[in-house]
């Protein structure tokens, strides 16, 4: 097959958007830039002194690896460089970075990211991933604002995923399909590998993690336990794979069906996984491909944004799966009975 490179195909596709002067297209190839960069050093995270701890916690209050800070910095130079955005968000960041500069004077954009998510598994050698979502501005001109980044999922523009893992990949939508790209380290370039993903409307994989069952809501033990049970026609007992790298998770099951809950736990009783820069695009793409991602009554992609690091529970997957464990949340969830009233 041709290789086909992310720049060619971001150029081919953006006749697609007869009034796009480029700047999109500018953008995701920033993005595909920092990626790589950020790839080289997720590879030798082993080798060179990024790796163990900062000492300093994240707004998360979760202990920052070097890896984290580096991977930050990449993405944020690259916009800023890059001239395309007028504000980004980040996981590692408590407030948005205003751009005030120059060549940000006319951006159209702005971006949130979650420049290493599951970078706790970077010491064991474990798949990480960076997610990013991208918007039209609302404000009007100069520096982005907290607005630009206050809109429903439904108001992206484009997003997309990063996995660090065998090898580097780079997976996004602008709202039309969803393209897969794998870097070829000997060209130093991301290559169209999985054109058109379209994920299965049924799979045999759930991704929870089950330590915190006892403080799951009733539904998701009962689909838990429909995951279990044998049943040869549908091919239950499904396979439990659960990696803690939320994106490698929800990347094995876009490609070959499956879904991952993050429900409500006493630990996190809004859920862990944030809506803006986490579960808003992983919900677009997953939607993209033929999937389904819900809080497990409500479409991730409907829910108001009401902060920057607002979280909420993920239901996200195979649309016939996501519906089934929807069924049980409805049956048996105290939820329900609030989302009722
Ligand atoms: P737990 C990583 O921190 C993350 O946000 C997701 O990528 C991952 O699936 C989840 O949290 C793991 O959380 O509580 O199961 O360790």
């Amino acid at each position: 097959m041709k290789v086909k490179t992310l720049g060619q195909f971001i150029i081919e596709k953006q006749a697609d958007f007869p009034y796009a002067k480029g700047e999109l297209s500018r953008l995701l190839r920033d993005i595909g830039i920092a990626a790589k960069i950020v790839n080289r050093e997720v590879n030798k995270a082993g080798l060179v002194e990024i790796l163990g701890e900062t000492g300093e916690t994240n707004v998360q209050g979760e202990k920052v690896k070097k890896l984290d800070v580096f991977a930050n910095e990449q993405f944020i130079a690259a916009f800023k460089a890059g001239g395309e955005v007028c504000a980004i968000a980040s996981e590692e960041n408590d407030d948005i970075i205003p751009i005030d500069s120059e060549i940000s004077k006319s951006a159209k954009y702005v971006v949130a990211i979650d420049p290493l998510d599951g970078s706790s598994n970077i010491d064991v050698n474990v798949s990480v991933g960076t997610i990013f979502s991208i918007y039209r501005r609302k404000s009007l001109s100069g520096p982005g604002t907290m607005e630009d980044f206050l809109q429903r999922g439904t108001e992206q523009v484009a997003a997309g995923y990063v996995i660090y893992g065998s090898s580097c990949m780079l997976v996004y939508t602008t709202g039309r399909g969803v393209n897969g790209f794998t870097l070829d380290p000997s060209i130093g370039e991301f290559c169209l590998s999985h054109p058109d993903m379209k994920t299965p409307a049924d799979g045999t994989i759930y991704s929870i993690n089950e330590g915190n069952y006892l403080h799951f809501p009733d539904g998701v033990k009962k689909y838990i336990k429909f995951c279990q049970e044998e049943d040869k026609a549908t091919q239950r007992p499904y396979s439990s794979r659960y990696i803690g790298s939320g994106v490698a998770d929800i990347h094995r099951n876009l490609i070959s069906g499956g879904i991952y809950i993050y429900p409500t736990t006493t630990k996190s009783p809004k859920g862990k996984l944030r809506l803006l820069y986490e579960c808003n695009p992983l919900a677009f793409i997953v939607e993209q491909a033929g999937g389904k991602a819900t809080d497990g009554f409500r479409r991730i992609l409907d829910l108001d944004v009401k902060e920057l690091h607002q979280r909420t529970p993920l239901f996200i997957g195979s649309a016939n799966m996501v519906d089934k464990a929807m069924e049980f949340m409805k049956t048996y969830s105290s939820e329900a009975a609030a989302v009722k009233n």
